[in-house]
């Protein structure tokens, strides 16, 4: 059936997909505030209308990225608590519960911040990979504890997340250089932790993150330096728990060369995997705002809050 999506929805999904709005925690907050929005504009007559619109604007806003298992976790979570017998009420219930979202992940970046600051020492260097909001939530409390931290930042290519990371950093104080993702290795010995975040984490205690993670994993696994994945409970993946496997998006291949600059080269196939898998083995510690873990027992926690298993309201 026809149902009506508003503009403010359609806005948001074409920002995700476009990565005008990226990262995890931040697609997870957009994506609930877009469900708030839909709710604010709707029109609808009946309580059963109003439900449908909700359902399909988180259809629309569920299908822009694959990987980010916090975009649906976002969208349940909204979803989960709607009640009400008018559309009065259910309006100010989705607002409830977006509000309710936003301070618990807000809360939970906080808290998470924390436990990944008791790493830090004063004076150590780490090395970070794309752009993690929960990554710097730990920088940032381990400079407000007084601790003096440098940092060497990879480029990431092909979007270059790392100059958003460098900027942050800087404005943090941290002292920043920056490398070519290529370099890092070379660099891996005067590092004390690698830190970088997730999109998704699996049972088994994968960590799905930027493309190029599970690679600098390998490489500081070998020089000896800790790598640590700083992620809030809203990057576990439930339906890794029932043996599904979490998706890589494929990005254009535009994102990397233009077909005219490829059609010099012979015309190669391009391929623009947006994300990679990096197996528990090669993660020391995975940090969450419920303390830190070993990779391997990350399905506990995950049991614990997502046990009961999952539903896809806006596949009904
Ligand atoms: C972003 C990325 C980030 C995680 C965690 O990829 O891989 O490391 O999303 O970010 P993209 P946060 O730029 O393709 O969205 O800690 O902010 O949730």
């Amino acid at each position: 059936p026809d149902v009506e999506v508003s503009p403010a929805v359609h806005r948001t999904a074409e920002d995700i997909g476009s990565m005008e709005i990226r990262g995890a925690a931040t697609i997870a907050a957009a994506a609930a505030e877009a469900l708030g929005e839909q709710a604010d504009v709707s029109d609808a007559d009946s309580p059963e209308a109003f439900r449908a619109e909700l359902r399909a604007a988180a259809r629309v806003l569920y299908d822009t990225r694959p990987t980010a298992v916090s975009l649906p976790n976002a969208l349940r979570y909204v979803l989960r608590d709607v009640e009400g017998e008018t559309v009065e009420r259910l309006r100010a219930s989705v607002r409830a519960s977006v509000s309710e979202f936003c301070r618990r992940l807000d809360n939970a970046q906080t808290d998470l911040g924390r436990v990944g600051a008791n790493r830090l020492r004063d004076g150590d260097t780490i090395m970070t990979h794309c752009h993690s909001t929960d990554v710097l939530a730990c920088v940032e409390t381990a400079v407000e504890q007084g601790k003096s931290l440098s940092a060497f930042v990879k480029e990431t290519r092909p979007r270059n997340q790392g100059h958003i990371t460098a900027e942050a950093l800087d404005e943090l104080g941290v002292d920043v250089t920056l490398i070519v993702d290529s370099a890092a290795r070379r660099y891996l010995n005067d590092v004390d932790h690698v830190l970088v975040g997730a999109d998704s984490i699996a049972a088994d205690g994968s960590v799905i993150n930027k493309i190029g993670t599970s690679g600098l994993a390998v490489n500081a696994r070998d020089r000896g330096t800790p790598i640590v994945c700083a992620a809030q409970t809203i990057k576990l993946h439930p339906d890794t728990l029932t043996g599904h496997t979490v998706d890589i998006e494929m990005r254009d291949e535009r994102e990397v060369v233009d077909r005219e600059t490829a059609e010099g080269m012979g015309d190669p196939e391009v391929l623009n995997p947006a994300f990679d898998v990096t197996p528990p083995r090669y993660v020391d510690a995975i940090v969450t705002e419920r303390g830190q873990f070993p990779p391997e027992s990350i399905v506990s926690l995950m049991r614990d809050l997502f046990g009961e298993g999952t539903t896809e309201p806006w596949a009904e």
